[in-house]
């Protein structure tokens, strides 16, 4: 079932998730939904919590459209290495139409549980980095506009409030 994707600046998005304690049926069918949501909005990425969920789940798949589909479900992701810097533009299926590069590690180790409680490791650099590192932070409540400079982000905030009201007029 596709889920309805909340937006800022909903305060659900600011809630820290609770981890998982044991996967159950429920979890499963969570993952399946936003597997479904991410593929459907598209998106190369999406947390729990963006569908108003405050569990550790995120899903990811950053395969090229013309490639068979990778997804990566992952419970209770935690970065365990990260080495290098990236600056790379982001954007949000919460933050809808805007975009700004963000300051990331370049590579991280994550170790997370897969759907049937075994433990994995993911090894990741480039895009894949920078998802995991965007979907763990909206775990713990952050969004990618946290991340900006604070006169970017007043300037953000500014923006957005105005590109929401022309939206709504053109409703
Ligand atoms: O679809 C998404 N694209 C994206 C592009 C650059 C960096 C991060 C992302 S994640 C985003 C989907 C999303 O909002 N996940 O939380
Ligand atoms: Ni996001």
């Amino acid at each position: 079932m596709i889920r309805t994707i909340l937006t800022y600046p909903n305060p659900e998005l600011k809630k820290k998730s609770a981890p998982v304690t044991i996967i159950t049926d429920k979890i499963r069918e969570l993952a399946r939904d936003m597997a479904e949501t991410m593929y459907d909005a598209p998106g190369v990425g999406l947390a729990a919590p963006q569908i108003g969920v405050h569990q550790r789940v995120i899903v990811i798949d950053v395969s090229p459209k013309d490639e068979p589909p990778n997804l990566i479900v992952a419970i209770n992701p935690e970065i365990v290495h990260a080495e290098g810097d990236s600056y790379e533009e982001e954007g949000c299926l919460s933050v809808p139409r805007y975009a700004a590069n963000v300051r990331r590690h370049a590579k991280v180790v994550v170790k997370a549980l897969d759907l049937e409680g075994e433990e994995v490791t993911f090894q990741v650099d480039g895009l894949l980095a920078i998802a995991f590192q965007h979907e763990i932070d909206h775990l713990d409540g952050t969004l990618f506009v946290d991340h900006l400079s604070p006169l970017k982000k007043d300037i953000f905030r500014k923006k957005y409030r105005h590109m929401v009201e022309e939206a709504r007029v053109g409703a």
